[in-house]
């Protein structure tokens, strides 16, 4: 299959004047092609991951939608995405080998970054990630599928770790033991917000629940923030939950699979930078608990990444894209030494929300 078919059926020229594949993200295969001074993403859908691609892009669709109405008219167009439409009006192509391909225009001018060493630059991450909730605070949760049934449902994400132990497929238990104890060692904490949640003491939100700071573009030159990108695990979810991906990723001292651990940490001042952005946006909006439970959620989705690495890890890589064989297993690590940090620092955590609440 060519890339040639995919421009077809959305209607883009024959020929491009460039191509490359963009290497962000664990799921998806992106690329950036150019046809003259226009560009736009393609993006390959990962359906071992996502196996009902076409309700992702339904949820898109509305999604996308409800932002735009909202944007002021000189927003519209660098603040949110563009789907592209295939000639039968779906938003998405079926290629011939059975492909799931989506499109949208690149957004002009616009970077991401995979790191923050500019506390500023993350405390305008946390405000537009708050600012994104906020415009979504109105959608029609019930509108939306839920794409990936208990996606941060760690209760569930445990068990089936444990039963990828029990089974021990890839034969990977034994080399594993002292971060199968951890784990073990840290489950209440990691069960902590499902729990919360199922009791009624957190209320269900329209949540993004994949803030990695590599998901928000920025203009190349000013730094303002644009849009928020990678909408496909939109649904409901808890405030926490994107407050604690965010923090997870880009307040690590180092990147989210350092093999040096020594290199990994909680970095407070990043910490403080985002919670001031995020806070700030959505302190009127937020629940006493939910504003309570925020640092909780730096460690559940810390753990809940340390576990769902080791499950792929243990299960022989069937889920993450890997660029070298002990991938999984060193992001593991090191979700575990950030886990093992942010622990001892729960206090300075809530001492500084506080601060901004
Ligand atoms: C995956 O592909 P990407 O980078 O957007 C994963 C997230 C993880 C992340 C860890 C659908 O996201 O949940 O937090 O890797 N997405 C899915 O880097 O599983
Ligand atoms: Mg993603």
């Amino acid at each position: 299959m060519e890339l040639k078919e995919v421009y077809t059926a959305f209607m883009l020229p024959e020929k491009d004047t460039g191509c490359t594949v963009i290497k962000n993200g664990n799921i998806n295969k992106t690329h950036k092609v150019d046809f003259g001074d226009k560009s736009y993403i393609l993006q390959k859908i990962n359906t071992y991951v996502f196996k009902k691609p076409q309700y992702i892009m339904s949820n898109i669709r509305g999604v996308t939608r409800h932002i735009y109405d909202k944007l002021p008219d000189e927003k519209k167009d660098r603040g949110v995405l563009h789907y592209l439409d295939a000639r039968d009006g779906k938003n998405y192509y079926t290629d011939s080998e059975g492909g799931f391909w989506r499109g949208y225009g690149f957004v002009p001018n616009s970077v991401t970054f995979d790191s923050f060493e500019d506390p500023s630059l993350f405390e305008s991450a946390g405000a537009a990630f708050g600012e994104f909730q906020l415009l979504l605070s109105d959608y029609d949760a019930g509108s939306l599928y839920e794409i990936i049934p208990g996606f941060h449902d760690t209760k569930n994400r445990y068990r089936s770790f444990f039963e990828v132990v029990d089974a021990d497929p890839a034969g990977r238990v034994k080399e594993t033991q002292k971060e199968i104890e951890f784990l073990k060692s840290c489950r209440a904490d990691g069960e902590l917000l499902v729990d919360m949640q199922k009791r009624g003491e957190l209320p269900l939100r329209v949540t993004h629940n994949d803030t990695k700071g590599n998901n928000i573009l920025f203009d190349k030159d000013t730094k303002e923030t644009l849009a928020i990108i990678d909408l496909d695990t939109v649904m409901p979810g808890l405030v926490a939950y994107d407050f604690g991906d965010a923090i997870r990723f880009g307040a690590n001292f180092s990147d989210e699979d350092e093999p040096d651990i020594s290199k990994t940490g909680l970095d407070l001042i990043r910490f403080e930078a985002f919670t001031k952005g995020f806070v700030g946006k959505i302190r009127n909006t937020a629940t006493q608990k939910e504003l309570e439970t925020l640092s909780d959620g730096a460690i559940v989705m810390t753990i809940e990444l340390a576990v769902r690495f080791l499950h792929d890890y243990l299960d022989g890589d069937k889920y993450f894209k890997l660029n070298y064989p002990e991938h999984n297993i060193v992001r593991a690590r090191c979700q575990i030494a950030l886990a093992a940090d942010m622990m001892k620092k729960k206090k300075q955590m809530d001492d500084i929300i506080k601060k901004y609440v």
